[in-house]
């Protein structure tokens, strides 16, 4: 019987993981864990405690306490964020990966452990049209340095104690439930909240900024189905490329406009534009497809429909 961990089920992600885990594994099975409170889906469904990944005594105890046999570490300071104060995101980034490695090494009931990584990890040398799995790696962002420095720790606990860590580089992520905080990408979400709230949205990237996205439900799935996957089946085991479907800011507006004909947008690039020029416009996820069966169901058309229906129920 697994016992499920999610840190930083508050987020973006883990606000909508944590529910499908708990359709999956029963609503008791997964714990929900975050620094600040979380939706009340989330609190009324099942376990949630208030716990900073930071407290390695306070993380190992509530482990070793609830018999906990999968790791879900969602928590990170994002790029944009991270910019800003870069030791502290450092920090964080890395020592919250660390302390997740070492109780996943020492503790026997825990088996699994997830760990995303991002499109980040890419800078400005990396050949940006179809970024292969294995290529340059020059990031130019603390966020990105973290996590390139994470996946090779995760390759080497994997290596060297036998820790069944896994990952994914996430490419920006499209969601209702949760607005992203913090990222290059997040203008992605912003753009669907501000088209409904106010009919005008002012980007901060430049409208033929080209990156890769992925609808949350593909982003969930594919999560899901990595964990579930038979060890014996995967070859990477530092992270897994994710593509998704390669967009501009000017590509979304287009398709908001078919569903909102007075939608204006207006372009203010500002330090965020530097880090998603070194960012790839597609990413080749060959391996991940053939490894464990990734696939999306959702493009831009499809995606926009949702989002704006879904964003307009929230709001109302
Ligand atoms: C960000 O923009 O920082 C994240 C990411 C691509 O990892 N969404």
């Amino acid at each position: 019987m697994e016992k499920i961990l999610v840190i930083g089920a508050s987020g973006q992600i883990g606000s909508e993981l944590v529910m499908e885990l708990r359709k999956i594994y029963g609503d008791g099975q997964v714990f929900a864990t975050d620094i600040k409170p979380a939706p009340p889906d989330i609190t009324e469904s099942g376990p949630f405690q208030l716990l900073d990944v930071m407290d390695d005594k306070q993380l190992i105890h509530f482990i070793i306490r609830n018999k906990i046999t999968q790791i879900y570490h969602l928590a990170a300071v994002l790029s944009g964020n991270a910019e800003k104060l870069p030791l502290q995101a450092w920090r964080i980034n890395m020592d919250s990966l660390m302390n997740i490695l070492e109780v996943a090494r020492m503790v026997e009931d825990v088996h699994r452990v997830f760990w995303p990584s991002s499109i980040a990890v890419f800078g400005p040398t990396t050949p940006r049209m179809n970024t292969p799995q294995l290529t340059v790696m020059e990031p130019i962002t603390v966020y990105g340095v973290s996590k390139l420095a994470g996946e090779r720790w995760c390759d080497y606990y994997f290596n060297k104690f036998g820790v069944d860590v896994r990952s994914v580089r996430y490419p920006g992520l499209i969601s209702y439930k949760t607005e992203a905080g913090g990222g290059t990408t997040d203008y992605a979400v912003e753009i669907y909240y501000e088209a409904v709230r106010k009919g005008t949205y002012e980007c901060f990237l430049t409208e033929d900024t080209a990156l890769p996205m992925l609808f949350m439900h593909d982003a969930i799935k594919a999560t899901i189905n990595l964990m579930e996957t038979d060890l014996s089946k995967l070859t990477i085991h530092n992270s897994y490329n994710l593509g998704g479907f390669s967009v501009t800011p000017k590509q979304v507006w287009q398709e908001i406009k078919k569903h909102i004909p007075e939608f204006s947008i207006s372009y203010n690039p500002d330090f965020r534009q530097e880090i998603a020029d070194s960012w790839p416009h597609s990413v080749d996820d060959t391996i991940a497809k053939l490894d464990w069966g990734f696939n999306y169901d959702y493009d831009l058309e499809k995606m926009t429909e949702i989002m704006l229906n879904e964003i307009r129920k929230k709001l109302n």
